[in-house]
């Protein structure tokens, strides 16, 4: 994927603005998963998709849009959490954050994560405006997956004050190995349930699905393969969002060599207006996801 140039005329602020919105994330991620024990309640409110808060989706939205609010180089925040995005200052850069994606693991304490996208146009923004986007993923270890200037890079995050590299230039395996397929098999299209069927055919691969996208993302990061939440028949959108999870995914997926679709085309070229907006998601080896367009179509 080739690397973007940037709309704002101040080249170097906007790259110095990406550093502090990384060492941020960094920053604030110990912190979040240390408030984690005592909020995996649901909190009395609902997001602007309609699902019920956790009092930890809360907390963190709160942290993150402080913290990245308070960048010189910042100009508007927004997450999965509030209705509007907000101006936070005059900066060019724009931050849209899902504080923590797969928050209903909490309970189970399966894996959740939270995901950044780094735009260089107001919100709601266009694939093509990334310029940086990443994730931390709350595992046994707390990793920080980070996309920009053409590569990807992996880091372990020990405190509130260190994170250290771990892996860079990361490209998915040639073979992939894994899959996993989000949402209730009754509901999927008989297209996708045909295709489905057809990826579990080869003996070499195997099921791997953990209902938080940024770990069963991580997975196909790791092994290669593909990982879809694809359009239901109930919800031909599907579930997740376009500012938040898709983009940033599409582009960190992309940028590690692999391929990213709605179904039809590249994530990054998927055009949607509206702040909240969902859509289908595919991500994973080339050669699969041409595969699952072809049996889309
Ligand atoms: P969650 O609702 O727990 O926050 O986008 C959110 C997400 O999790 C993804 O992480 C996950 O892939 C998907 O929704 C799972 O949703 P369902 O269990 O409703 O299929």
């Amino acid at each position: 994927m080739a690397t973007k140039d940037f709309n704002t005329a101040d080249t170097a602020t906007a790259i110095q603005t990406i550093d502090q919105i990384v060492d941020v994330i960094a920053a604030t991620a110990p912190e979040i998963r240390t408030g984690l024990p005592g909020r995996r309640i649901k909190s009395e409110e609902t997001n602007p998709s309609g699902e019920t808060q956790m009092a930890a989706d809360v907390f963190a939205d709160d942290l993150l849009c402080k913290r990245l609010g308070a960048l010189e180089g910042v100009g508007e925040y927004a997450s999965e959490e509030r209705p509007e995005s907000i101006d936070v200052g005059t900066g060019d850069l724009s931050v849209a954050v899902d504080p923590l994606d797969g928050s209903s693991n909490l309970k189970p304490n399966n894996t959740v994560g939270t995901i950044f996208a780094v735009y260089d146009a107001p919100l709601p923004a266009h694939g093509r405006d990334l310029v940086a986007a990443g994730y931390v993923l709350y595992g046994p270890i707390m990793t920080m997956i980070v996309a920009r200037d053409n590569t990807v890079s992996e880091y372990v995050i020990t405190d509130e004050s260190n994170y250290e590299l771990v892996r860079e230039d990361i490209t998915l395996p040639d073979e992939g190995t894994v899959y996993g397929f989000g949402g209730r098999v009754p509901d999927w299209t008989d297209d996708f349930t045909e295709f489905a069927r057809d990826v579990e055919k080869d003996p070499s691969r195997k099921l791997r699905y953990g209902g938080s996208m940024i770990g069963d993302v991580n997975q196909i990061l790791t092994y290669g393969g593909i990982f879809s939440y694809p359009a239901l028949e109930s919800t031909p959108e599907g579930k997740l969002r376009v500012q938040f999870e898709t983009y940033p995914i599409g582009y960190i997926l992309e940028t590690a060599g692999g391929s990213s679709s709605d179904g039809e085309k590249s994530l990054l070229s998927v055009d949607k207006d509206d702040l909240h907006a969902r859509s289908p998601l595919h991500i994973g080896n080339t050669d699969l996801i041409a595969e699952l367009e072809a049996a889309l179509a």
